[in-house]
């Protein structure tokens, strides 16, 4: 395989790093995210915390009671989902301004593949530094940052400099970078097989790569020589745009057939509206809408269109169904189940245009405001005039 560049990134004690942009009492001091300590008593759990506080030994998903326990006097803060979003959407979007090549990981984290696009900003390492600086010039934020010939490499190297770190393990010296490692730093190695393999007296990864692979495949099966595989460093697992291939769908089944519009019609806007929240809730926007009606009988039609900008809005979804639908005949025939499919699916944080960017804040407004009330008050709270409530 032809050299590669990876760069993972990862945004520092993101939740609370953000609380403690906004808020500058809050800097330098041990700040938690989490559900409301209730004195004590809440039973939630912490999202993150400062590196302050992680002095305490507090950490995610611990207890928020424990937290509290730890650290008494610390800043205790209950999570801003629509800031926390706004800052991953400005991050992601500059890594585009980087490399096509993008795996979105989660909202604070990223792989980047910049073999074909490192030569226009300088060397590899540059681009690392320019994505730095980007992100801390227009989100106040640190990101720490891993550059490795593979994805683990890369991954395990942004976490070791953290906070606002950057790291590069060249070609050739990736299993001497391991080998001093703990076994649970590889990634792909689970906390169980971790606890098998240090009661065998396997702790660091040079240890693991040392190992016969004979003696793995006793032990783990076929999943064994693959373990000693990555403790060398060979990792060829390639950065993926996850979504690309995938679709995101829902159907309805009429109790009874159905030839009565009125009915048919708000199914298909409840199905728009659920297949939107779903593309939302995964980050994701798509450029194909597929309409999909079985008649009595069974028999089966799809109807696609292709719009000119990927959406996940509720209403440009359910403009193309019902000029889908509308082009439809039934000649007669009464309806037995419903479908919507979006595909050919690209990270919501790409913007397309400028023009369309000023066209949607309408759209993005309205969603944010259904999505905090779903949110607090589960999905039947709120739904659309015209729509089925439950579907
Ligand atoms: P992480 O990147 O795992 O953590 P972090 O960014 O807070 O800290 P680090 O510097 O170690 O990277 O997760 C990103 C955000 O996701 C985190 O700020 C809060 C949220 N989160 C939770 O809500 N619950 C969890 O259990 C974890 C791990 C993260
Ligand atoms: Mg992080």
């Amino acid at each position: 395989m032809p050299e590669r560049y990876i760069i993972h990134v990862d945004m520092d004690a993101f939740f609370a790093a953000v609380e403690q942009r906004d808020n500058p009492a809050l800097r330098g001091r041990p700040v938690i995210v989490g559900s409301d300590p209730k004195g004590g008593k809440g039973r939630g759990v912490v999202s993150t915390c400062s590196y302050e506080a992680r002095k305490f030994g507090i950490r995610s998903a611990m207890p928020i009671s424990e937290a509290w326990r730890r650290c008494p006097n610390g800043v205790f803060v209950t999570p801003d989902f629509g800031k926390y979003s706004q800052a991953s959407e400005i991050i992601h979007r500059i890594f585009y301004d980087f490399t096509p090549d993008i795996e979105p990981i989660s909202i604070d984290e990223a792989f980047l593949d910049i073999t074909r696009s490192y030569k226009l900003f300088g060397t590899p390492l540059d681009v690392c530094r320019l994505i730095k600086e980007r992100i801390k010039a227009e989100t106040g934020l640190t990101a720490s940052v891993g550059l490795a010939p593979n994805k683990m490499a890369a991954k395990i190297a942004s976490d070791l400099k953290k906070p606002d770190g950057l790291l590069e393990v060249k070609a050739g010296e990736v299993s001497e970078f391991l080998r001093p490692l703990d076994i649970g730093r590889i990634w792909g190695l689970g906390p169980k097989t971790a606890n098998i393999l240090r009661e065998q007296g396997i702790h660091t990864v040079g240890q693991l790569a040392d190992c016969a692979p004979t003696e793995l495949y006793r032990i783990f099966g076929k999943h064994g020589p693959q373990l000693r595989e990555l403790a060398l460093g060979h990792d060829d697992r390639e950065v993926v745009m996850e979504n690309e291939a995938k679709s995101v769908s829902n159907e309805f089944t009429f109790e009874e057939d159905t030839a009565v519009e009125r009915e048919i019609s708000e199914a298909l806007l409840a199905l728009c509206d659920k297949v939107s929240s779903r593309l939302r809730a995964d980050g994701v926007k798509g450029r194909t809408i597929t309409l999909k009606i079985r008649l009595e009988g069974f028999i089966t039609f799809t109807r696609a269109a292709t719009i000119p900008f990927a959406t996940n809005y509720t209403d440009v979804i359910h403009e193309s169904v019902r000029e889908l639908y509308g082009a439809f005949k039934r000649n007669g025939k009464k309806v037995r189940l419903l479908g919507v499919k979006v595909s050919g699916l690209m990270p919501a944080a790409i913007k397309e245009s400028l023009f369309e960017e000023e066209m949607n804040n309408k759209f993005e407004v309205a969603h944010k405001a259904v999505e905090t009330i779903r949110g607090k008050f589960g999905r039947g709270a709120i739904y659309r005039a015209g729509g089925k409530k439950d579907i």
